[in-house]
């Protein structure tokens, strides 16, 4: 036990990890371990393998070779491998929304019966943001954002007047979205682009292209198909499995399936076949930021974070763990195979070793759902209750808080929000999200920088991994003002809403630009003038890097809790950490201390206060 403690801080994952020890089996923590020592040319960035002259190392103490054989610097190398980073991520994030334009493209065209609008009046006011008379032509120009020639991206007019200006200045105002990710891929080929400050522009007008391009697509579009989230409450963490019925967890990213998981669920014909089976009903709980998604609009329970699904397996009470796309552990495979637990791969991007394959296509998505949700049925007679071990572990939850919601939940105008940081209730506003890390004690680095934050009234907004960290510790709840100092408590009591808002998954980071470019409108400044801050504090994946160049590129000071690879360039972190700050307004810190994170945000927004004369 006392070596679970050291790896989580949430109960139900030392439990889990106890008895995922005790049965001999491996997770991400055991193999981290057996990775160290990790590469040092790795970690610092300075590994070149662009080419087959490679591949090259330089040494960053300057004792063996400082040029890569085409004669790439350290600079070249660190900034090449971190623009390939930002290429992956915002690819990841951007397909995403490609697929939930497509199916929305689909359903436009009749030919995508299991899907619907239900957000009605989004759709129009996206028609009015376009300039289309009709659904199809919406459909049809969302589309064509990924492959455009010329800019801009209808959503990057989202971002206020100066930040467009400031991006037009600097030559970083995206055009299509594929075509800044390919010309990534070109320019980081060998013998392309080889100054350092020109290539990271184009990482920053790439991420651009996502957070205001393919990720706010992907918000915009599944609200429109799948309805704007609202406050609703739920359950989170690995109690939500539940012993008596079939438990089907669902993991990855896009919707576009989990809905379809969850509606076969209800389907009457399974829920009778599982009544047969002797399970008293179906249970879908969702992971990772598909999990979010569910939660966010239906309040289906979320089991868990990244670091968690392995211990979702190894409860052995899951009859099907079901995932589409990204953060899905390719380990999952090897781990099903000790228990009755079925993986089942659905998307035509993504296969795993141990998975069985019941590939998903949008016109026939509801069949396919049942077939996968009856597979988990039949398998629930094969469970072993020997085996079965569900932490008695979950927490209540108030989630669902979209613009809109927060709109809302102020009374149909942001006014009470921007007096409250004006008389200084609510000092500003803390953006965390972001991943797990086995580097980082898991929930460690997530639950306490909220928990400093919100002490120190700071009003939190979150999405992805820590939004369901903080769900676990009970953040998410209106109650938990109280653990806020009297300005933010006070403003949450009269709203009764929590000092923590769950704004969604990963791709939902849209909607806290969305509400930044709103406010910084509102009091008429720049998003890099407003008393605000991010924090990724246990990052691990691309995307994040992608997310952290996009929210920086945005004009919000970051903080990292997990060293990018960017050490071995003294030119580029320099670059990143501070020269940006002239360049976009915001820059990067790097603090894997959560207290020591806060800190330093509440002295940026304290110092942002100064400037706005607050
Ligand atoms: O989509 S699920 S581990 S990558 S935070 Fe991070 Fe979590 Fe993945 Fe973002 Ni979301």
């Amino acid at each position: 036990m006392k070596e679970a403690r050291e790896k989580s801080i949430d109960q139900a994952s030392q439990e889990m990890l106890v008895v995922a020890a005790r049965a001999g089996l491996e997770t991400a923590w055991d193999r981290l371990e057996k990775q160290k020592p990790q590469c040092g040319f790795g970690e610092a960035g300075l590994c070149c393998r662009n080419c087959n002259m490679g591949p090259c190392r330089i040494d960053p103490f300057g004792e063996g070779p400082s040029k890569g054989v085409c004669g790439a610097t350290a600079d070249i190398m660190v900034a090449r491998n971190l623009l390939r980073s930002i290429a992956a991520g915002a690819a990841a994030h951007s397909d995403h929304g490609r697929d939930a334009a497509k199916t929305f493209l689909l359903l436009s065209q009749g030919k995508a019966p299991s899907y619907q609008v239900r957000d009605s009046a989004k759709m129009q006011r996206l028609m009015d943001e376009y300039g289309v008379q009709s659904q199809i032509a919406l459909a049809e120009a969302v589309m064509a954002e990924f492959g455009k020639q010329d800019g801009p991206i209808q959503f990057t007019r989202r971002a206020p007047k100066k930040r467009q200006e400031l991006w037009q200045k600097l030559g970083i105002d995206p055009r299509g979205i594929d075509r800044e990710i390919v010309e990534i891929m070109h320019r980081t080929h060998i013998g392309v682009d080889n100054d350092y400050v020109h290539l990271i522009l184009q990482g920053l007008r790439a991420s651009i292209a996502d957070g205001w391009g393919g990720s706010m697509i992907a918000t915009e579009i599944q609200d429109v198909m799948f309805g704007t989230p609202k406050p609703v409450r739920s359950q989170v963490n690995l109690g939500v499995l539940d012993e008596d019925k079939v438990n089907v967890i669902i993991h990855g990213h896009e919707p576009i399936l989990s809905e379809m998981i969850v509606a076969a669920a209800s389907d009457p014909e399974l829920l009778r076949l599982a009544e047969a089976q002797g399970a008293a009903g179906i249970n879908v709980a969702g992971m990772c930021c598909t999990g979010n998604e569910l939660l966010m609009r239906h309040g289906v329970p979320t089991a868990g974070n990244f670091l968690q699904q392995e211990l979702a397996v190894a409860t052995g009470a899951v009859e099907a763990i079901v995932v589409d796309v990204q953060c899905i552990m390719p380990a999952l495979g090897a781990l099903a195979g000790c228990y009755h637990t079925k993986f089942i791969s659905t998307s035509p991007k993504a296969k795993f070793p141990g998975a069985i394959h019941m590939e998903f296509h949008e016109e026939s998505a509801y069949e396919t759902a049942k077939d996968i949700v009856k597979a988990a049925v039949l398998n629930y007679a094969n469970r072993n209750p020997a085996k079965v071990r569900i932490p008695d572990v979950k927490s209540d939850a108030m989630v669902g808080f979209s613009v809109e919601a927060i709109v809302e939940a102020l009374g149909g105008t942001l006014d009470p929000l921007l007096e409250a940081i004006k008389s200084g209730a609510v000092r500003g506003i803390g953006a965390v999200v972001g991943c797990n890390n086995p580097k980082i004690k898991h929930d460690y680095g997530h639950v306490n920088l909220v928990k400093e934050l919100i002490k120190n009234n700071v009003l939190v907004v979150t999405t992805g991994c820590n939004a369901i960290a903080c769900a676990k510790e009970g953040l998410l709840l209106p109650e938990a003002a109280d653990l806020a100092g009297e300005g933010l408590k006070g403003v949450c009591k009269a709203l009764g809403v929590p000092p923590v808002l769950h704004m969604g998954s990963c791709v939902d980071i849209s909607r806290i630009l969305v509400a930044a470019a709103a406010i910084a409108n509102a009091l008429g400044v720049d998003i890099s003038d407003l008393p605000a801050a991010g924090a990724a504090p246990e990052w691990m994946s691309e995307k994040a890097v992608s997310i952290g160049a996009y929210v920086v590129s945005s004009g919000v000071y970051t903080v990292l809790g997990t060293v990018p690879p960017v050490l071995g360039s003294p030119e580029v972190a320099g670059l990143l950490t501070e020269g940006a700050a002239s360049v976009v307004g915001a820059s990067f810190a790097v603090e894997p201390e959560p207290i020591q994170a806060a800190r330093l945000m509440i002295d940026h927004i304290d110092s942002q206060r100064k400037k706005l004369g607050l």
